[in-house]
């Protein structure tokens, strides 16, 4: 994928040449994604699975091959074992309520990390107060790795679920998680994997990792906003009750008793973002073309440069270095006296020599308590950057460095 395929990086800002460097918080959409909607719009608009006409049909075809290149990205077993939502939130909000009406009672546990975004929390601890649950984290260790000691003692016959990033949002770093769907599994637990930042960086396989469940969005691939995909094995879906009603996810309604849809479309209430997903089909297929290893490949690269580059620098401290990275590194730059500067304030002189980049909590405020810093200054990569890029954003956070001594 060349820069060039993605118009926006053409754009100027602040008179400067754009060095896009915020791709954890949502990538650059390519030419053939804003072709595909207009086309979409212009040509075969219609609402899907409802009607016989033509455009209909069509429009349903299209939606229904892109569940299917889902499902190969991630190696699913089949399409029915991918639901499509409006994002990773709504992916983890929908499980949290379907498996914890079906499957968490009082005093029941759920287990995330010390690292997750607020998304994979919030819906746990929500649920966790609806069902007088509880939510237990697994602790970091000093170089910022999970604790996969601490883990295994937290791990016990009360425990439902474990979710837990597959790569960390704010440090890059990527989780040990087929270590913890094993000793999960060992137990009897089921795991959701939060693949937010991990299924645009790595190629992930949902067989091979056997987890149970796998949440990601679009928009962090390439891909259009508000779509999200909630993949789950086929038994678990069989059995979790649908969280929302309407049209779609019905087989019959009357006022007695109402009967549900097969898979996927229990989980689909509603008219789905077909435009999207059928976009989205066709950047899954520019990916695989590009090719999943390669990409990982190239972003691991100019991560490792990043890394090594900021890592020149006095004053910079890199969070998690040294662990293994997929896509984005988080730092913070001190003063000589050892003060912190502000993130936002490295931030926005970045921001003034065309850099972007993404700083605060990153919405993930207990790491950061952890870190016992207000924020990060976060630069994450895809797949148009280059060393160049690293290499502007390097020389203009000299030149910050600089002005905020
Ligand atoms: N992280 C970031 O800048 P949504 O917003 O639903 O597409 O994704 C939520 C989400 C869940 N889990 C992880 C690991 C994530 O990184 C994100 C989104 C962005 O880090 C926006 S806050």
């Amino acid at each position: 994928m060349k820069r060039e395929n993605f118009p926006i990086l053409n754009e100027l800002v602040h008179g400067q040449k754009l060095v896009y460097l915020d791709n954890a918080a949502t990538t650059q959409k390519p030419q053939l994604l804003i072709d595909a909607i207009a086309k979409a719009y212009s040509h075969w608009n219609a609402n899907v699975h409802r009607g016989v006409h033509h455009l209909s049909q069509v429009a349903t075809q299209k939606h229904e091959e892109a569940r299917q290149k889902v499902a190969k990205l991630i190696h699913a077993q089949s399409e029915e074992e991918i639901i499509f939502t409006k994002g990773t939130t709504d992916s983890i909000n929908m499980l949290a309520r379907s498996f914890g009406d079906a499957m968490v009672g009082e005093g029941d546990e759920i287990i995330v990390s010390q690292l997750e975004h607020h998304s994979n929390i919030v819906p746990w601890q929500m649920l966790c107060e609806r069902k007088k649950a509880v939510l237990k984290v697994i602790p970091l260790q000093e170089d910022l790795s999970l604790n996969i000691e601490a883990f295994k003692e937290i791990l016990n016959e009360k425990t439902r679920l474990v979710s837990v990033a597959h790569v960390s949002n704010v440090l890059g770093v990527v989780n040990p998680i087929e270590d913890i769907i094993r000793l999960a599994h060992e137990k009897g637990v089921a795991v959701c994997v939060d693949g937010a930042q991990s299924v645009p960086h790595l190629a992930v396989d949902v067989q091979k990792l056997d987890c149970d469940f796998l949440v990601f969005s679009a928009h962090k691939m390439y891909g259009p906003t508000g779509l999200g995909i909630l993949y789950g094995k086929k038994e678990w879906l069989d059995k979790l009750p649908p969280t929302e009603g309407g049209g779609e996810m019905i087989e019959h309604v009357s006022f007695e008793k109402t009967t549900y849809n097969v898979l996927p479309y229990k989980f689909e209430a509603g008219t789905p973002n077909y435009i999207g997903s059928y976009a989205f089909g066709k950047v899954i297929d520019f990916v695989q073309e590009v090719g999943l290893e390669q990409i990982a490949e190239h972003e691991h690269k100019l991560a490792k440069y990043l890394e090594a580059q900021l890592a020149l620098l006095p004053n910079v401290r890199v969070y998690a270095a040294g662990l293994p990275k997929a896509g984005a590194v988080s730092f913070n730059v001190y003063r000589e006296d050892e003060a912190l500067i502000h993130p936002f304030d490295v931030g926005v002189l970045l921001d003034r020599q065309g850099i972007a980049v993404r700083t605060g909590h990153h919405c993930a405020e207990p790491l950061l308590d952890y870190l016992q810093v207000p924020g990060t200054v976060r630069a994450s990569v895809a797949i148009y950057n280059t060393i160049e890029d690293i290499d502007a954003f390097v020389v203009a956070l000299k030149k910050a460095i600089m002005m905020l001594q």
